[in-house]
């Protein structure tokens, strides 16, 4: 079989009543895409789901993932996964339908002359979020702000998971020294890039909280997103050289 030139990669911790949906409009539109879902192991049976999808679905990969959870470690997973497989881009994207298939489009136009393409909530100065409550808008807006001030990255969504990489800038990033467990990952990713001087786009999406399951944000994932930015610039952050 031929491998496909867009590897998309998607955690999952307790997607069941999403991820199958998500698959299907996936498919709908990139029937040639492959799709490679890293679970951590959900108690909801998300994987299961998956796998009988895959049974009829050679370019549908499930990863499961076993021992402690981390978001980060399951997207890095996926994504060699991904490389391995010889594409032109690599696209990451939540499962809870929060990141639509139908920006994908967008994403891999703009990949066409860039790095790197983010999926923005907040391109040009305007919030694109619908059903977020306002406690979890500020809170995502704060984060992207503190995160600009302190990295000085030029992007306006520092944190978001909907991005499009060609192959070669996400390999030159050096995947398997990430440091991140959750949703730092966004940003220790990014900064790699912006420091290669990899080209970075950001194109608008409009970003739809969750209708099904239930978020895994947690108090030490903030933590680790606060502390981050810090290391970044610190340069405790950066790969050592392999020598
Ligand atoms: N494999 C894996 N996936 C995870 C883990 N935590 C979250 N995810 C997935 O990562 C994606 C983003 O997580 P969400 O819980 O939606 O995070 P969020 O968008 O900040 O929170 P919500 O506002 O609730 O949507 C989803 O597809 C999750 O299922 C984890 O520990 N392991
Ligand atoms: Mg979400």
């Amino acid at each position: 079989m031929r491998e496909s030139a867009v590897q998309i990669v998607i955690p999952t911790y307790n997607e069941r009543e999403n991820i199958a949906r998500l698959i299907a409009e996936l498919r709908a539109r990139y029937p040639d895409a492959g799709i490679i879902v890293v679970d951590d192991d959900s108690p909801d049976g998300t994987a299961d789901v998956v796998e009988m999808m895959a049974a009829s679905d050679s370019r549908l990969r499930i990863l499961r993932r076993r021992g402690r959870r981390s978001f980060a470690r399951s997207v890095v997973e996926g994504m060699l996964w991904a490389l391995a497989r010889e594409p032109q881009f690599v696209i990451q994207m939540d499962a809870d339908l929060s990141h639509h298939p139908q920006y994908i489009g967008d994403l891999l136009h703009a990949a066409t002359e860039a790095d790197l393409v983010i999926g923005s909530r907040y391109v040009g100065r305007r919030v694109n979020v619908v059903n977020w409550p306002l406690s979890r808008l500020l809170l995502s807006v704060f984060a992207n702000a503190y995160v600009r001030t302190i990295t000085r990255l030029p992007v306006f969504d520092v944190t978001g998971g909907f991005r499009c990489w060609r192959a070669e800038a996400l390999r030159a990033i050096d995947l398997s020294s990430i440091r991140s467990e959750g949703y730092a990952f966004q940003v220790e990713t990014l900064y790699r890039a912006h420091r290669l001087g990899h080209r970075i786009v950001e194109v608008p999406i409009l970003f739809t909280e969750r209708n099904a399951g239930a978020s895994k944000m947690s108090a030490r994932i903030i933590l680790e997103s606060a502390i981050r930015p810090w290391t970044l610039v610190l340069g405790r952050s950066t790969p050592k050289s392999h020598g």
